[in-house]
């Protein structure tokens, strides 16, 4: 079975993205029984949704872990919730800027996160790292490519584990911003 686990490129005013590291590293790596794959995604709206779909279609993953950048959290943020709004207060690398418009036309308000959200936080506190469930993922790109996901793979005939993971700035980032912010070691992530 293969774990594909996604991070975003680098956007807006931040010169790299822990999630994209992220990703990289777990790539090629085992799990029990499964393969983990891995695919960075551009924080662009068009091109995340499409390079997703051919990544679902190719590799037909077991479970999938979207991992993004979320500024100013001090814990590694579980997401519950993806809801179908597109929202963006910064536009996407290509300028793109919806207000208010559905992710997916027509599809449901939202869906809950079918990764083991509890179990997960007990697994990550247990090690000593910060963790929370987080009840809202934004509405920009990050919540977008969860509520995608989770609309493309729903109604399969066996549910897999599909959800959302924020992770606080590197330390070197807040090194360089200069402001009083929480971080976390890439290492710990
Ligand atoms: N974080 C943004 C999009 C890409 C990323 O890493 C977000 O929280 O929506």
């Amino acid at each position: 079975m293969i774990i594909l686990v996604t991070g975003f490129e680098p956007f807006g005013a931040h010169a790299v993205n822990p999630s994209e590291g992220l990703a990289k590293a777990v790539e090629g790596r085992r799990v029990g029984s499964c393969a983990v794959r891995s695919l960075v995604l551009p924080v662009h709206h068009a091109s995340e949704d499409a390079r997703m779909a051919s990544a679902l279609e190719e590799l037909e993953p077991g479970a999938v872990v979207h991992l993004g950048l979320a500024a100013g959290r001090a814990r590694i943020a579980v997401e519950r919730v993806a809801i179908n709004v597109m929202d963006y207060e910064i536009p996407d690398t290509r300028g793109l800027q919806p207000r208010g418009e559905a992710c997916i036309a027509g599809g449901p308000e939202a869906y809950f996160s079918t990764l083991p959200l509890r179990d997960m936080l007990t697994a990550l506190n247990e090690e000593g790292i910060p963790a929370m469930i987080s009840n809202t993922a934004g509405t920009y790109l990050c919540n977008d490519i969860s509520y995608t996901t989770l609309h493309a793979l729903h109604g399969r005939a066996l549910a897999i584990p599909i959800g959302f993971i924020h992770l606080p700035f590197l330390p070197s980032m807040v090194a360089s911003h200069d402001r009083e912010e929480p971080s976390m070691d890439g290492a710990m992530m």
